[in-house]
């Protein structure tokens, strides 16, 4: 934790502002370890404040080192108060804040000048430390084992998409997880072929693929992983099909590693799939970031910025064919200098059910 608020304090050393007010639940846990819904911290080269309402006062008191922990139910009001002779002109805060805590910014810092910052404790958040890359395995882990586990649970013909969310959940809860880190995709038949199909009513058949894209939260940070099986029996194309995803896969697992460009990470797995004759069929982006989001940087835009080792991103190509079936095989990989390594370790080898 000491050494994220030093990457904070170094960073804000450069920005042209005085201070930073910091309000988002994940980007407080960063930096001070406090889960709780109400917390704000203001940091200064002077100061760093930790705020919250006696609800919390006891359990920051405990947790949190190197703030001084304010208890007050006006966090605002209150830092104004605190700062008034620090000589400060100029605080920064997240611009993805609601436009009403913007106005009460401005109602409050109104001697000050206040200057929206996009991504800043993102971007720190964005190489990930020992404690976190522990954290994320074993999230990955609780997924793999449950992953392990559903197959079995599976009756073809019987069991419902819904009923396949409900023990995905459940059993991930039960190794451990506080639960689910998204909304589930479990898509079958013809609903594989919805990138983004979240779990029906409509009972798995026989004769179909089934997609499930699922995670969970481990200590506050998650898993996403998804494998796409197949029921009763597969056709020769299902097959192709599947044989080119997973090709696209594992040739960015082959060559993913610190110093690639976010072109090439998403363009390896991508011409794989292209040069199969179904580039028009892989209708998303290659993966992102994860850590305390779901969703998070890095975002693989076409830029020419490139990995870092300690970034975790994920590895999923798909191919969806309209009104037909998809499938998508996603890891989760820990970028090194030399490589990566693979923290989803479910298999990946076409299953039959
Ligand atoms: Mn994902």
């Amino acid at each position: 934790m000491q050494e994220r608020l030093a990457r904070f304090e170094s960073k804000l050393a450069q920005t042209d502002v005085d201070a930073v007010l910091v309000t988002g639940q994940n980007n407080v846990y960063y930096l001070t370890g406090f889960w709780g819904t109400e917390g704000t911290v203001f940091i200064s080269e002077n100061r760093r404040l930790f705020l919250t309402d006696s609800r919390y006062t006891l359990m920051a008191k405990e947790s949190i080192k190197g703030f001084d922990i304010v208890e007050t139910r006006q966090a605002l009001a209150e830092i104004a108060k605190i700062i008034k002779d620090d000589g400060l002109t100029s605080i920064g805060f997240d611009s993805q804040v609601s436009y009403q805590f913007y106005q009460a910014l401005q109602t409050v810092f109104e001697a000050y000048e206040l200057k929206p910052l996009t991504n800043f404790v993102e971007e720190l958040r964005i190489i990930k430390d020992a404690s976190e890359i522990a954290t994320i395995r074993r999230a990955c882990q609780i997924s793999d084992q449950a992953f392990l586990d559903v197959l079995d649970f599976i009756k073809p013909n019987v069991t419902t998409e819904m009923e396949v969310n409900h023990f995905l959940d459940q059993r991930m809860r039960a190794l451990g997880a506080a639960g689910a880190s998204f909304e589930f995709i479990v898509a079958s038949g013809y609903r594989s072929a919805m990138p983004h199909g979240v779990a029906s009513n409509k009972v798995i058949k026989s004769g179909e693929s089934l997609t499930l894209d699922f995670g969970c939260y481990y200590q506050h940070y998650v898993s996403d992983m998804t494998r796409t099986i197949h029921i009763g029996h597969v056709t020769d194309e299902e097959r192709e099909i599947y044989d080119i995803v997973l090709r696209s896969n594992k040739t960015l697992i082959d060559q993913a590693k610190a110093g690639m460009t976010y072109l090439d990470f998403d363009g390896v797995a991508r011409r794989v799939i292209d040069e199969a004759g179904y580039g028009d069929n892989f209708t998303h982006s290659i993966g992102h970031g994860m850590g305390l989001d779901i969703h998070e940087l890095p975002f693989f835009t076409k830029t020419k910025d490139t990995l870092q080792a300690g970034m975790v991103v994920t590895d999923e190509p798909g191919i969806y064919l309209d009104n037909k079936y998809g499938v998508r095989i996603e890891d989760d990989l820990l970028i090194t200098e030399t490589g990566c390594e693979v923290l989803t370790s479910a298999p990946k080898e076409l299953i039959v059910l």
